[in-house]
């Protein structure tokens, strides 16, 4: 491997032993870019790599919030402002139990990748909290969120850094948060946050962007293989905003979403999820707060699989579109056996570099990226920016004619990128290539810091 390269993977491998999905996402986007780093011997003197894997700067704060019984919670937020190079830093909240340093730190890798794909002026970030949502009442969310913001609101603005959501984190929470930015800062910059709701400034085709994008994307593969989406079954996991974009969009288009995936296990629905009553259940579930997925096995009779993920079920394509590593080597080994032909990932990160080299190593299966697949979602929040500057609303036609060419120009774009560098029709390579260069040559345009 180029000696450059391989220093730096080196290094951060070293340096954030204790961050190991910071430490996956580094190695798997470096690695890809090989051929790029041999050619620009330049960057090395400029320590380009080095700089692209260390943020900006990243913030750690303490949210406390009062139950309902009057008890005191303290919680840890943080918000990691990654790359501000191709502009204001750009990404998503994450309220979880889980979240950590390493989490939201690959996140923000990931995110700006993803939003130089775009081809918009959104730099990369990421942020959260180890907040746990379940079960919390709507008065507890909302204090949650406005002392969230009071840590938060000095250090975003619509020109330097917007946050929207990610898991845990939908319209409601972004109301409360920008409720509470409005009342510190005493002025209407609605700019500062994405997915707000349409009487405050949110955009149209925004809840359903991330899914609706991930659908156009797969249709363009679908077209190099002279193939098309109607009547293809699709595995997707998860039965959140994302996989519920996907099921509307796939069901309009004439295919069907067969599984979707929770905590406690998969159903399969033959059937598809495809009826208005269906799909909008999903919506009833999220909001349900209860994270299971067998609610609609109940619901609807389809069979559940307790505690299993869906990944080796007969379809022609694969969505993952629940989290971060739900795809490990002996799903990916599944996924094979049962002869699925495209691996579109669409969460951040969800399959191990392991699982992902095996696929992409597998004859006949076609993998796709999440930074490019998923992109659709921020590019549409970019495309909520640009409203609230402009003081307009565009109409659903015009947002989903943009997402649409968004998408188009990101498969496109990945496509040239990995020929161009020798690599085939490399989709996964492409992207990081792609990503990279606009990043690149901003970076380099600017000066070292
Ligand atoms: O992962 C993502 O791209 C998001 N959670 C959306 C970020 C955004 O700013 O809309």
């Amino acid at each position: 491997m180029n000696a450059y390269l391989s220093r730096v993977i080196g290094e951060v491998k070293t340096k954030y032993a204790n961050e190991p999905e910071f430490v996956q996402t580094v190695e798997e986007v470096l690695t890809s870019l090989e051929p790029v780093i041999e050619k620009h011997p330049e960057y090395e003197n400029a320590d380009l790599l080095g700089r692209m894997v260390e943020p900006e700067r990243m913030f750690t704060f303490r949210v406390c919030w009062m139950a309902d019984d009057g008890s005191w919670h303290t919680n840890t937020g943080w918000r990691c402002q990654f790359n501000g190079a191709i502009g204001p830093y750009k990404g998503g909240l994450r309220f979880q139990k889980d979240v950590n340093p390493s989490i939201i730190k690959f996140l923000g890798f990931e995110q700006t990748f993803k939003n130089s794909l775009t081809g918009l002026p959104i730099g990369g970030g990421k942020g959260g909290a180890d907040f746990d949502p379940a079960g919390k009442s709507d008065a507890e969310i909302m204090r949650f969120c406005q002392s969230y913001m009071q840590a938060l609101y000095r250090y975003i603005g619509p020109d330097i850094d917007v946050p929207a959501g990610d898991m845990g984190v939908g319209a409601r929470e972004i109301g409360y948060l920008y409720g509470e930015y409005r009342r510190l800062k005493g002025t209407f910059e609605n700019g500062v946050l994405t997915g707000k709701g349409l009487s405050y400034g949110g955009s149209r085709i925004r809840p359903e962007a991330t899914g609706y994008g991930a659908v156009y994307y797969l249709e363009n593969v679908l077209k190099h293989e002279n193939e098309v989406i109607a009547d293809k079954t699709i595995a997707c996991a998860g039965f959140g905003n994302v996989t519920w974009g996907i099921c509307k969009k796939a069901a309009e288009l004439g295919a069907k979403v067969v599984t979707l995936s929770g905590p406690d296990g998969y159903i399969y629905d033959p059937d598809g999820v495809t009826t208005p009553e269906k799909i909008n259940y999903l919506l009833e579930m999220r909001s349900s707060g209860r994270n299971r997925v067998q609610d609609y096995s109940e619901k609807f009779g389809v069979e559940f699989f307790p505690k299993e993920k869906p990944w080796g079920v007969k379809v022609d394509i694969c969505m993952p579109s629940a989290m971060q590593n739900d795809v490990h080597l002996e799903h990916a080994e599944k996924i094979v056996k049962a002869g699925v032909k495209y691996y579109i990932e669409v969460a951040n990160m969800p399959t191990t570099n392991e699982a992902l080299k095996f696929l992409m190593d597998s004859d006949g299966v076609i993998v796709a990226p999440s930074k490019a697949v998923n992109a659709g979602g921020v590019a549409t929040s970019a495309l909520e920016m640009a409203q609230n500057s402009e003081r307009l609303v565009w109409s659903e036609e015009q947002v989903d004619a943009q997402l649409r060419q968004i998408m188009n120009t990101i498969y496109a774009m990945s496509v040239e990128a990995a020929e161009k560098y020798g690599l085939g029709y490399n989709l996964v390579a492409g992207a990081n290539i792609a990503g990279f260069q606009r990043v690149a040559d901003a970076m380099m345009a600017q000066g070292v810091f």
